[in-house]
């Protein structure tokens, strides 16, 4: 196991469009458990391989406390079941340190492939829904900061370029 880097915002490799994963085989297997290796220590709840620059349509989750329930959705698609919305305060490995409402349907129909290739569906509400719209975001090259206001999205810019500067020097 690895622990991988994670691009930060507004490193322009988070805006490349993830391509769908072909075979679920060994090398798949080793990002998905680096990937959560790097997602628990952090932590997070949730990580989209583009986040560690590996632009596959790979994501994983956990929601609970102590790392009980891993989930992995590998070219995951996403249909909205209903009209009700959700709001919620988002985070993001890849923009430290800023949290922003952000609003997206509630209710939603997941299809994906599991750990062992095997396709699986799920109909999530709350957290997990949220959490997994998220992460397909990055997949295409979008982050939470998309869905705010241009004027917040380059406040937090500037905030994260003048850190990396500090980083850099
Ligand atoms: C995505 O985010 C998410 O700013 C996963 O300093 C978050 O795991 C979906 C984190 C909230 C829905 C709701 C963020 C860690 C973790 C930070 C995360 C930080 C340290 C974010
Ligand atoms: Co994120």
């Amino acid at each position: 196991m690895a622990l991988l880097p994670i691009l930060e915002f507004p490193d322009p490799r988070l805006r490349n469009v993830a391509k769908p994963v072909t075979e679920v085989d060994a090398t798949i297997r080793k990002l998905v458990d680096d990937m959560f290796e790097t997602m628990y220590e952090a932590p997070g709840i949730g990580l989209a391989a583009t986040q560690v620059n590996v632009h596959k349509r790979v994501v994983v989750i956990d929601l609970s406390e102590d790392k009980s329930q891993p989930l992995v959705f590998i070219n995951p698609e996403i249909e909205v079941l209903d009209q009700e919305t959700s709001e919620y305060d988002e985070g993001c490995l890849s923009v430290p340190g800023f949290y922003e409402t952000v609003v997206r349907p509630g209710h939603i129909r997941v299809k994906a492939l599991d750990r062992d290739g095997n396709a699986f569906e799920i109909e999530p509400e709350g957290l997990l829904a949220v959490c997994i719209q998220h992460e397909l975001d990055h997949l295409n090259g979008k982050l939470f900061v998309d869905h705010i206001s241009p004027f917040k999205r380059s406040r937090i810019r500037s905030k994260l370029e003048k850190k990396h500067k500090a980083e850099a020097r």
